[in-house]
């Protein structure tokens, strides 16, 4: 029987190994999780912010599912999250996004918000907010918990398309002032060093959204990298060569 387990092991490298010859690295992905014991690494993400803020969208930029598609998260002016759901990613199931109502509904009030959403589990917040940040936003005391946690202005697209109507636009200028805008109001609300992104969900590849993961990816512990980096979508050439690369934690 020792020899039959060999073998079988012997047959999963090797075409794991092709598979990442092929750069094919789902399936490569696939086969290393049960023989080198990928098996396990979780990664859950926590979207919360106010209703219609974007967080169902968001999630579903980040899956790579459309809005209309089976399993995406209901999204549109009248679709409230009014309960925690959490919506795995199609090709890594272990990656699971958790969209949040937000804090102060009148199912859950800030005061007990983090343990009726189950805080433990998440590796970290992202909050979301299509306008300056408001007190419920930063009620939650994450910090507290000891949980990383990431603000995103989203929405960016609209802002963008409003103020190019203005004779002396600047993409550059306006992001700027956003952002520094945001930063200020959070430090008002008493957060020190918020780090806050900008994003448009309809476009990923535009703004802030690479640098939020590059953030996310430091931020994070190497084992739980390559999960974040199989689940992130195709969005720059930075992304994609990495993706061409053996699995980091196991190389
Ligand atoms: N222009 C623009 N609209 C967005 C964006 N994200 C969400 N929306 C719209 O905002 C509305 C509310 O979004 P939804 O994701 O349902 O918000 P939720 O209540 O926080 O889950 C929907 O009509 C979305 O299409 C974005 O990045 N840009
Ligand atoms: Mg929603």
């Amino acid at each position: 029987s020792c020899v039959i387990t060999f073998n079988i092991s012997l047959t999963a490298v090797t075409k794991e190994i092709k598979a990442l010859q092929l750069h094919d690295k789902p399936s490569a992905v696939g086969m290393i999780k049960e023989p080198l014991g990928m098996n396990g690494i979780t990664l859950n993400i926590a979207i919360t912010g106010e209703t219609g803020s974007g967080k169902s969208t968001f999630v579903n930029a980040f899956r790579g599912v459309s809005d209309d598609d089976e399993g995406a998260a209901p999204t549109g002016v009248t679709e409230c999250t009014m309960e925690v759901k959490e919506y795995f990613h199609p090709n890594y199931p272990n990656v699971k996004f958790w969209d949040l109502p937000g804090v102060g509904t009148p199912n859950f009030p800030s005061d007990t918000y983090l343990e009726r959403v189950g805080f433990e589990k998440f590796d970290f917040f992202i909050i979301i907010s299509a306008v300056r940040f408001k007190e419920n936003d930063v009620k939650l005391e994450i910090q507290r918990m000891k949980k990383k946690f990431y603000f995103v202005r989203s929405k960016i697209d609209n802002d963008i398309n409003a103020e190019r109507r203005k004779r002396d636009f600047s993409a550059e200028r306006t992001l700027t002032e956003i952002r520094d805008d945001c930063v200020k109001g959070l430090r008002g609300l008493g957060i020190e060093s918020p780090q806050v992104f900008l994003v448009s969900s309809f476009e990923l590849h535009l703004y802030h959204f690479s640098l939020l993961h590059e953030t996310l990816d430091r931020d994070l512990p190497a084992h739980k990298r390559d999960a974040l980096l199989c689940a992130t979508p195709n969005i720059n050439p930075e992304i994609i060569r990495k993706k061409k690369q053996p699995l980091s934690y196991y190389s």
